[in-house]
């Protein structure tokens, strides 16, 4: 049996914050396909982030995040005016699931460090950790601004130690994006899948150690 976790490290978006709370939030001004909004526009966000990064450009977070709200509500209509400045405010201040502050306090609680891995910019994180009251029960969150890169490069990753001081053996790394969890897995980080939709499996080379239904599977 491996030693337990001495850092537990999670994704920020979809992982811990709920990236469709802001057009749930805002459901009235962004229409009748609100959802195939919010699917777009995540779908958007991250295609930018691996475009660009494979280009070498350096590029913010909050940036793509703008860019491909954009790119939703051109390809989809019926949106209401306000609709862009209302979903980009409440991306700032997402929900966080209702597990996450019991089960970082009791990873605490157990001995262990907890910090945000993401690709999110430096402000976005501050942000989303200060509206969702997270600010005491998260050692540091960790942008992808200071490695000039996004997931799944290895420099993203390899801030963990840099920050922490926790060699990735000792690093269990949450993630509901199984794209990332490929990543981290590549990288040599312990990996939990958090499954919260039912996806199916991929990157079968990349396997995580646990899959769990939410971040409750942890204790
Ligand atoms: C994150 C996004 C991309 O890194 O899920 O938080």
């Amino acid at each position: 049996m491996p030693a337990s976790p001495k850092a537990y490290v999670f994704d920020a978006y979809g992982t811990l914050f709920d990236v469709h709370a802001a057009v749930r939030r805002h459901a009235d001004l962004a229409g009748p396909q609100a959802v195939r909004i919010s699917e777009i526009w995540r779908n958007k966000q991250l295609e930018y982030s691996w475009t660009l990064s494979l280009m070498g450009q350096r590029t913010d977070f909050w940036r793509i995040t703008c860019d491909s709200l954009d790119f939703a509500l051109a390809a989809v209509p019926g949106w209401a005016p306000g609709a862009r400045d209302a979903l980009l405010d409440a991306y700032r201040k997402l929900d966080c699931y209702e597990e996450v502050p019991a089960v970082l306090k009791a990873l605490r609680e157990r001995g262990a460090r907890t910090a945000i891995l993401s690709n999110g910019s430096r402000r976005m994180l501050d942000d989303a950790v200060a509206a969702a009251g997270l600010g005491d029960l998260l050692d540091a969150a960790i942008s992808a601004d200071d490695a000039g890169v996004f997931k799944t490069s290895p420099r993203v990753y390899a801030l963990v130690e840099q920050v922490l001081g926790i060699p990735p053996a000792q690093v269990s790394f949450q993630s509901s994006n199984r794209w990332d969890i490929a990543g981290a897995a590549a990288f040599g980080f312990r990996c939990a899948w958090i499954n919260r939709t039912g996806q199916p499996d991929e990157y079968g080379d990349l396997a995580p150690q646990a899959v769990l239904r939410d971040l409750n599977g942890l204790l």
